[in-house]
C-alpha cells in the first residue's frame, strides 16, 4: 500500500508491507535539510550527505525488519526514494537531465553519471576493502542504489575509482549522486520543453 502526494518539485509517499513501514517527504529544490529517522545510522549519515551535497529536503520515517537484517529497510528506503524523485520531477521539462560528476574523500574516489532518461538502467564498479562499515553491510550500497535507479527510472552509473577507506568510498558514492542529481535536476534557461528529440522522457 502506497499514496503520494506532490506539489511543485516536491513529493511524499506512505508505504507500508509486512517488512517495512516507510514514510518519506522528498524537495528537489530544497536547502540541504535532512530529518531522516531510520534503524539504519549509516544509511542516515549516507542520505544526509546526499541531501546537504544535493541542495535537497528529504525527511524520512522508517521502521523495518533489522531484526533480520538491514536489507528490506535500505532496499525499500530506496525504492520509496526513486519513486518521490520521478514524481516530483513530473514532465521534467527544461531540466539538464545528464550529469558527471566526481567526488573526492580523502583518498577515495567516486564518480557518479546520471541521465533522467526515464530507461532504468543500473551499472556499478566498486570493490570495497570490507563487507561491513561498522554492522551494516556494504552489498547493501548496490541494493539501495539499483532500486533507487529501477523506481526512478534513470540510468545510473556509479565507479569507486579507488580508496583505502570503506567509509570514505561509500561516503564519496553519496555525495556525488547528490551532486550528479542536484545537476540533472536542475533548470536550464536555454532549454525549451523536454530534453530529448523524441519529445518526451
Ligand atoms: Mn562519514
Amino acid at each position: 500500500m502506497s499514496s503520494f502526494e506532490a506539489k511543485g518539485r516536491t513529493s511524499s509517499i506512505s508505504r507500508k508491507t509486512s517488512e517495512t513501514d516507510i514514510s518519506l517527504q522528498f524537495n528537489v529544490d530544497g536547502t540541504g535539510i535532512s530529518d531522516l529517522q531510520t534503524d539504519v545510522p549509516f544509511l542516515n549519515h549516507m542520505l544526509d550527505l546526499f541531501t546537504k551535497h544535493g541542495q535537497f529536503d528529504l525527511h524520512v520515517r522508517a521502521d523495518g525488519d533489522i531484526e533480520i537484517d538491514d536489507h528490506h529497510t535500505v532496499e525499500d528506503i530506496g525504492i520509496c526514494l526513486g519513486q518521490v524523485l520521478r514524481e516530483a520531477l513530473g514532465d521534467k521539462k527544461g531540466i539538464k537531465r545528464y550529469a558527471s560528476v566526481f567526488v573526492p574523500m580523502d583518498e577515495a574516489l567516486a564518480q557518479v553519471v546520471i541521465d533522467l532518461s526515464n530507461r532504468p538502467h543500473f551499472e556499478y564498479r566498486a570493490e570495497y576493502p570490507s563487507q561491513q562499515v561498522g554492522t551494516f553491510q556494504t552489498e547493501l550500497v548496490h541494493e539501495f542504489l539499483w532500486k533507487l535507479a529501477l523506481e526512478a527510472r534513470m540510468t545510473l552509473h556509479v565507479i569507486v575509482h579507488y580508496g583505502q577507506n570503506t567509509h570514505h568510498m561509500i561516503e564519496a558514492v553519496f555525495k556525488a549522486l547528490g551532486r550528479a542529481l542536484d545537476e540533472a535536476t536542475s533548470i536550464d534557461p536555454r532549454v525549451t520543453g523536454v530534453p530529448s528529440t523524441k519529445g518526451v522522457l
